[in-house]
């Protein structure tokens, strides 16, 4: 009779053994490597979903692999416990905002301890607890000195809905990124963060981020849009004594003879100017200053404009033209106004055709020619210039740089480089978020906050409408303060920051959670930093990952860290989807943790969400498959509770055996086993890894079939199963420890080494390798077949009579034939060779 695999009491058991002997807590320890794996932190919305449970089964798994693999392992985990949705239940549910996301915090942290994650408890927190947000609010203030934070009259993206701002970034096709309703622009006093200060270099750094998935990096560099050009001016026409000019950005200067009319943007201080003289004007501006942004910038969307009865004149022909006012042209975008050439830009084309204006050829792509009788779109090709005075025939990217240069020159016009990113508006007129430092005296204006009084705590106290602004606005005895600078009565800032500065930095606090004098201290960080993995959903592409590159960046500035940037690998793993769809609420096909902990264990929910897809990709959930995993586990365990008697007195390997060709081939599975699942660990290849200790299980149950009589045979199975259970450790750790326990083991698995494979006893079958050095035979080597070449290389400089070969010489190169041939390039070592120059 097998003992039952009761996962429930075995995972209770073994998780109250790890939080008890606090295995998980770590220090730094300079004399042993560390790694630093991290998933993004969860918001305490009320429970854990599985998009959770995959997340942090991936970071769970490669954090005990490496805590096996000899590393000093930081796993911490902790709460983005401020935000909006904590602020709309309390109006749903007539709770506080602290009480709901608290107590969300109790559960769902019990719910992560049920799936035995192995993390460093002792750094938890949440970032709204003052002692963590006093830090964004120290941040800010180290900002604000240094000309980083600003405040100013912006148009922002209102969201009707949850009557707050919204970045750009939480927009998404003229919609709440949250509540999905269309946003509206409305003017307000924002406080911005100088995000623009670092475009270049976060767009540069980018180069160094090799282990970020380019899927990501492409949607930063887009985000980021640096668009190189040109900036011309116009001058007005009858314009008085001292005309003044408008001034456009464009990127393709090339095409500047094309230029039939010229656009500003409803926004421009122009069109204000000449809208008290036009009603017509007025009423066009002022509507087109409501419309949504994203609307104004999408192709599909009709344009409309409006003539302002005025000419500029192209300084380039001389030639008059007239000047627009439509709201496809944005003001806080290169200049706010463009030049438009119909015959090559999409939007110019529509509207030439639109106001029946006249459209110019003025470059010939490579392939068919483009006339005015046949042009039936804009043609953005680069190609050769025509009709453009001294500049034709040149090709567009040589009259780039000519027309430039003689813009220049000529003294009205010059190189530019815009961005599309903008700095970033952290404003937000919410309660449940960390209060700005800022004080507005009626004498002095904004004065800061000094940096001894902070936190500036949120009252507790509060009524929240949901409507207008910060339910902090209506709290008398948060508002009313005195002056730091005059004494005098003064009011409080009532914005909030957006919830993203909390989790800029919120892994550097993990380093030093409870720092009290800094945000963290620069030595301790020093020793985790950058995070090697770093493991979120790619829908952070944008947002909190560039932020976070931003507010390290920063940090490095004011000298508390020497990274450039924060992340050395960021994976974004995919989403786990069933009937098609993201579990969610509305859709109804939410699978709840909890149930299916209770029905097959955590160990088995683990091993699913890892074993079903590659990290990276979706994970399609249906409940047969999950049955697969925990037959895994129930068949592993049965095969340890069977055999453990007759394995319990099996002596281990110790060299003299003789193994006959069974042994010999169920020791080569088990250390090609634990070579492709080191490997596949060590690639994040989790569901291949686990594929692979299946592979072994079949393996083993063939080789008791027959009831082996050896001893040796029995020393072999051995070998495998303990194999079997230490690699299963990092994915399903709770059973791994209790069979590991059942073996006859003293020590705990947490305490084990990953096991390393023997070469020779893992490959197929063993070939001869020719090694020669500068092209002449000097050794023969003896190899497994199909190594690595990186293996191969470094037994071919290893060998002894390679080595005397090598002897004063420096390899140039090596070459390595699979499976044939070594051929080491030397030459007399370099330092000789200078030495040769210098005394010829
Ligand atoms: C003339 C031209 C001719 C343009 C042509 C393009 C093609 P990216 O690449 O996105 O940076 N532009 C400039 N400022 C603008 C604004 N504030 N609002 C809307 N459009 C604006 O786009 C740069 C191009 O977008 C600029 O180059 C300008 O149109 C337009 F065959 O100038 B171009
Ligand atoms: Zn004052």
């Amino acid at each position: 009779m097998t003992k039952p695999y009761d996962f429930e009491s075995i995972e209770l058991k073994w998780q109250k053994k790890w939080l008890d002997s606090r295995v998980f807590e770590v220090k730094e320890d300079a004399k042993r490597p560390k790694f630093y794996c991290l998933a993004m932190l969860p918001y305490p919305s009320g429970r854990i979903h599985m998009g959770h449970v995959r997340n942090y089964s991936i970071a769970d798994a490669v954090a005990r692999f490496k805590r096996m693999r000899g590393f000093n392992v930081l796993h911490p985990i902790g709460w983005d416990a401020l935000g909006l949705p904590a602020e709309n239940a309390a109006l749903d549910n007539d709770a506080h905002p602290e009480d709901w996301t608290l107590e969300n915090i109790t559960h769902m942290k019990s719910q992560l301890k049920r799936l035995g994650f192995s993390y460093a408890w002792e750094r938890e927190f949440a970032t709204c607890n003052p002692d963590y947000y006093r830090w964004n609010q120290w941040f800010f203030l180290q900002m604000w000195k240094k000309g980083l934070a600003y405040r100013k009259m912006a148009a922002v993206n209102w969201c009707p809905t949850d009557r707050t701002v919204l970045a750009n970034e939480q927009v998404e096709d003229g919609r709440c990124w949250r509540c999905e309703t269309e946003v509206v622009q409305k003017d307000l006093e924002q406080w911005f963060l100088r995000i623009t200060n670092y475009a270049d270099e976060l767009l540069e750094a980018m180069d160094t981020l090799p282990e970020w998935p380019a899927k990501v990096l492409t949607l930063q560099r887009n985000w980021i849009g640096r668009s190189s050009g040109a900036e011309v001016d116009f001058e007005l026409v009858d314009d008085g004594e001292s005309p003044r000019t408008i001034r456009v950005f464009t990127t393709r200067v090339d095409t500047i003879f094309g230029a039939t009319f010229v656009v500003i943007a409803p926004e421009h201080p122009l069109a204000t100017e000449w809208s008290d003289s036009s009603p017509e004007l007025l009423a066009y501006v002022d509507a087109a200053k409501s419309a949504d942004r994203e609307d104004r910038v999408s192709g599909e969307r009709e344009k409309t404009g409006i003539d302002t009865g005025r000419f500029v004149t192209n300084p380039f022909n001389g030639e008059q033209v007239r000047v627009f006012v439509a709201d496809y042209v944005l003001m806080d975008y290169g200049t706010g106004a463009v030049m438009a050439v119909p015959a090559h830009d999409d939007r110019d084309f529509a509207f030439a055709k639109k106001y029946e204006l006249p459209i110019r050829i003025v470059i010939q792509p490579e392939t068919d020619e483009v006339t005015s009788e046949n042009i039936e779109a804009a043609c953005s090709e680069y190609g050769t210039v025509v009709d453009s005075g001294e500049f034709t025939g040149l090709p567009s990217r040589e009259a780039l740089s000519a027309m430039t240069a003689h813009a220049q020159e000529a003294g009205f016009g010059q190189p530019s480089v815009t961005y599309r990113i903008r700095d970033w508006g952290i404003s937000r007129q919410r309660y449940w978020g960390t209060p700005i430092p800022m004080i507005h005296c009626p004498q002095c204006g904004i004065v800061p906050v000094p940096e001894d009084s902070l936190p500036v705590v949120l009252p507790r106290e509060v009524e929240i409408s949901g409507k207008g602004e910060s339910a902090l606005a209506g709290n008398e005895s948060f508002l009313s303060t005195t002056c730091p600078s005059c004494d005098g009565p003064a009011r409080r800032e009532t914005d909030t920051m957006d919830t993203f500065v909390d989790s800029s930095w919120y892994f550097y606090r993990y380093a030093d959670a409870h720092s009290e004098e800094m945000p963290f201290r620069p030595e301790v960080a020093k020793y985790w930093f950058p995070i090697d993995l770093y493991i979120g959903g790619v829908e952070h592409a944008i947002l909190h990952l560039i932020y976070c590159r931003f507010w390290t960046k920063m940090m490095r500035d004011l000298g508390l860290t020497e990274d450039d940037e924060p992340v050395l690998t960021q994976l974004s793993q995919g989403m786990v989807i069933k009937d098609g769809a993201k579990m969610s609420k509305s859709k109804g096909n939410i699978v709840d943790p909890d149930s299916v902990i209770e029905r097959f264990g955590a160990d088995a929910l683990r091993l699913y969400t890892l074993f079903e897809a590659p990290p990276e990709k979706e994970v399609q959930w249906t409940d047969q498959r999950l049955e697969g995993p925990a037959r895994l586990l129930k068949r592993i365990w049965r095969f340890v509770d069977n055999e453990s008697a007759a394995l319990d007195s099996v002596s281990p390997i110790d060299g003299s055996e003789e193994w006959n060709e069974q042994e010999t081939s169920l020791r080569r599975k088990t250390h090609q086993t634990i070579k492709r699942v080191t490997q596949d660990f060590e690639r994040i290849h989790l569901n291949t890894a686990i594929a692979a200790i299946m592979e072994l299980v079949n393996d083993l149950y063939k080789a008791v079939e027959t009831r082996p009589s050896r001893s040796d045979t029995w020393k072999v199975i051995r070998e495998a199963v303990e194999t079997v259970v230490v690699l299963l450790g990092p994915a399903a750790p709770h059973v791994a420890e209790e069979m590991w326990a059942a073996l006859g083991n003293k020590k705990g698995l947490t305490n084990v080494s990953w096991p390393s494979y023997d070469l020779e006893t893992a490959s197929e079958e063993v070939i001869t390798l020719v090694v020669q050095v500068n092209g002449k035979v000097r050794s023969r080597l003896s190899l497994p077949a199909d190594q690595d070449e990186e293996d191969v290389r470094r037994a071919a400089l290893e060998d002894a009579r390679v080595e005397e070969h090598l002897a004063g010489k420096e390899v140039v190169r090596v070459i390595v034939v699979p499976n044939r041939l070594v051929n080491i390039v030397v030459r007399e070592a370099s330092h000789e060779t200078e030495q040769l120059q210098e005394h010829p």
